[in-house]
């Protein structure tokens, strides 16, 4: 009697540790979807690097952030913008849904060179 409980305890733990280790590759799985991070450094009047080199259809996070002032980064082909305070890390997420070559602006007045304060978001398929 003893030894058939504590196999039923067993295979009961063998279960729990399979449905465990089940849900663990899931959240692994979520967790590595295709996503590329970029750190890109926003200073008057440029954003470093300059060119972002990302793929369709793959979540881009950039991670901006600016020394001297604030600024913004828009990324107005894809209706996405973040503000970007000194001092911060601002994350911007989004997935990019059409291949091509665009331009991402600073939105933010930052200064003489404002205006031409631009980058380039490579899309590839
Ligand atoms: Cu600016």
């Amino acid at each position: 009697m003893n030894a058939l409980l504590h196999r039923r305890a067993f295979v009961g733990s063998a279960a729990a540790i399979a449905l465990a280790s089940g849900a663990g590759l899931a959240i692994t799985r979520a967790e590595t979807a295709p996503s590329r991070v970029v750190r890109v450094v926003a200073r008057k009047f440029e954003f470093v690097p300059a060119l972002i080199q990302a793929r369709k259809g793959e979540r881009l996070v950039l991670e901006f952030t600016a020394p001297e002032v604030p600024m913004g980064a828009n990324f107005a082909d894809f209706g996405v913008r973040v503000d970007i305070v000194p001092g911060q890390v601002a994350t911007l997420e989004f997935v990019p849904d059409k291949a091509g070559t665009f331009t991402f602006a600073c939105d933010v007045f930052c200064g003489s060179g404002h205006e031409d304060m631009s980058g380039t978001l490579v899309v590839n398929e």
